[in-house]
């Protein structure tokens, strides 16, 4: 897949970029990202992108000439999306979907908003990660670009990602343990030492569907239930009844 981003600050990408499993994404083919400065196409002496916002009031807005100008500098039919806080909030099916198709091109914005034609003439899909404000669009990206770069086939060990992940599809994660089996006084769950993988597998079904009962009970709505997950949640539901 390629990721082309465009930003004001095209130098905040590079330490994750150059870091951990997106470097290990590009030096193993599955990625190429490039960084577009959308000052290299502003259209006064000046090099400005910004400019006063018509009607008045606080703050400047980003320029459209620039980054029509930049998004057109890119060559080929990216799917074209803009990180706002405006935008649709992204969710892990979102971030998969994004992953199966062969070219992205992210927008970031800053300042106090984009003049509103680049959405008219763009018409991009607008993202959000979630409802707080940044000061621009290149964190939110960043992390766009890691949840979707996992997803790439070949990116994660074949196992991770994929398998375990769609198995607990909709479910928050389960608590996970590595050595020592005791550390000041706090032990491994006996059964994860069993050697017992068909109840190592039971154990983590239902602790995932307890956290989510405890701590996301909406995302249950969505989530893919067996019988036994069923019978946990009325068990739950007896003991602490959901409001209304
Ligand atoms: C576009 C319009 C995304 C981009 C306005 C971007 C939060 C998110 C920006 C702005 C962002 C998010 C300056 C408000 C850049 N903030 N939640 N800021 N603002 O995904």
């Amino acid at each position: 897949m390629r990721i082309d981003i465009l930003s004001l600050f095209p130098e905040m990408f590079t330490g994750v970029l150059g870091s951990s499993i997106l470097k290990r994404a590009q030096e193993g083919g599955h990625l190429s990202v490039g960084l577009v400065n959308i000052r290299d196409f502003s259209n006064n002496k000046h090099r400005t992108v910004d400019d006063y916002p018509f009607g008045g009031g606080p703050g400047m807005v980003l320029k459209v000439e620039p980054v029509i100008s930049a998004v057109e500098s890119v060559p080929g039919d990216p799917h074209v999306i803009l990180m706002t806080p405006q935008g649709r909030p992204l969710r892990q099916e979102r971030a998969h979907e994004l992953s199966e198709l062969e070219h992205l091109l992210i927008v970031c914005g800053h300042y106090e908003g984009i003049d509103e034609r680049v959405r008219v003439l763009l018409q991009p899909e607008e993202i959000s990660i979630g409802d707080y404000i940044l000061t621009g669009g290149e964190l939110p990206a960043m992390v766009l670009v890691d949840a979707v770069a996992r997803m790439l086939p070949g990116v994660l060990g074949e196992s991770a990602g994929g398998e375990d992940e769609s198995f607990y599809q909709g479910l928050l994660e389960y608590p996970q343990y590595t050595r020592p089996q005791e550390f000041r006084g706090l032990v491994v769950p006996e059964v994860l030492v069993s050697g017992h993988h068909e109840k190592v597998d039971r154990w983590r079904r239902e602790q995932a569907v307890r956290r989510t009962w405890e701590r996301r009970p909406e995302l249950l709505r969505e989530a893919e239930l067996t019988k036994e997950d069923r019978r946990l949640l009325a068990e739950l539901n007896q003991s602490k009844p959901e409001k209304e």
